[in-house]
């Protein structure tokens, strides 16, 4: 059986040997060396341009390397084969640890001191404890509800939002749009790990950083065109928003003349919070692959009608 790897950030060698160990008889091709394309039958991608998939006539699993899987969906031409997401522990915990540096980063107040140090002004801020705050987090699904629990485990008082109703040990959780006026009202770290779909495209607006008291802080770790960026900008121009720290971009990589770059209070990571490692994300991968081969149920599986 022959695979097709596609991506522009991960490493085609560490994961052809890590797939090696799983399943030693894969023929493992990285694009653009395909060979016959009539003999890839399953891709395993990051983000593949539109058209890619559609040129190989006997695929018969779309693996991403990704969670998210917005772009595929995209793509008019996508072939009509089982799309599933990637669900790996590396890609989870390093959402957690990014999410979990970022809120103890304002927690303790590391904004206000990095604007001091530029003054060279020595003024200290009592400490909150954690408790006392309380992070809301937007997208309650598999990363989610890690980050939650991780928060949870720092001692913050934690909420959650999301499409249907879950339940989560120490988590306060709402639901749907009628519930997220009073998710945001009482959230002061909002964290987004929404995926991107026809409802959350542009979720983050001016009516959502006004449902935020003042002061409240951006993480957003889900999708760029999440996020109505000059909304963001006033918001935080205007002491509304106290700084939002953005992982994901509408055009990634951000464009060296972007805004973000220079503004005050917008910290800026390069699509870095979660990656899945070979050496545990391989393991995902070839149990889809003897799952395929045997016609048993596919991990992890994208319905199509729900865009996620
Ligand atoms: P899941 O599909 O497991 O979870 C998605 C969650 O979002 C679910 O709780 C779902 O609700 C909720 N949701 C979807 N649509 C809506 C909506 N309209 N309103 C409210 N809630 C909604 O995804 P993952 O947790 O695995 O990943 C989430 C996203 O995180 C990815 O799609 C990707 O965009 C982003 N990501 C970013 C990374 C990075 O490095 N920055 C790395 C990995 C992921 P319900 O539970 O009711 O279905
Ligand atoms: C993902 C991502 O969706 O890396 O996994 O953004």
């Amino acid at each position: 059986m022959a695979l097709l790897f596609y991506s522009l950030v991960d490493d085609p060698d560490a994961w052809r040997e890590a797939l090696a160990r799983e399943l030693p008889d894969l023929d493992f091709r990285v694009h653009p060396e395909i060979g016959d394309p009539a003999e890839i039958e399953v891709a395993l991608v990051w983000r593949p341009p539109a058209g890619l998939l559609a040129r190989l006539p006997n695929l018969r699993l779309i693996q991403a390397l990704s969670a998210g899987i917005d772009t595929m969906l995209e793509d008019p031409t996508l072939p009509d084969v089982p799309l599933c997401r990637m669900v790996d522990e590396s890609l989870t915990r390093t959402m957690v640890e990014y999410v979990l540096a970022q809120v103890l980063f304002y927690h303790r107040d590391l904004d206000l001191y990095e604007e001091q140090q530029r003054r060279a002004e020595w003024r200290l801020v009592m400490p909150q404890t954690a408790a006392a705050r309380t992070v809301g987090v937007m997208g309650l699904g598999e990363i989610g509800r890690a980050i939650a629990r991780g928060l949870v485990q720092a001692g913050f008082r934690v909420r959650g939002w999301s499409r249907s109703k879950h339940a989560i040990e120490g988590v306060e959780t709402f639901a749907g749009e009628e519930e997220r006026d009073a998710f945001l009202a009482g959230t002061e770290f909002l964290v987004c790990v929404l995926p991107l779909t026809r409802e959350t495209e542009g979720i983050l607006n001016a009516r959502l950083f006004a449902a935020l008291p003042k002061g409240a802080v951006l993480i957003h770790v889900g999708r760029g065109r999440q996020l109505v960026e000059p909304d963001l900008m006033d918001a935080v121009d205007r002491g509304h928003v106290r700084g939002a720290v953005l992982d994901v971009f509408a055009t990634e990589p951000l464009p060296a003349d972007h805004p973000f770059w220079r503004r005050p209070r917008i910290r800026v990571t390069p699509h870095v919070a979660g990656y899945s490692l070979p050496s545990t994300g391989a393991r995902v991968v070839a149990e889809n692959i003897r799952r395929l081969r045997e016609g048993r149920p596919l991990l992890h599986l994208v319905p199509r009608g729900r865009g996620y």
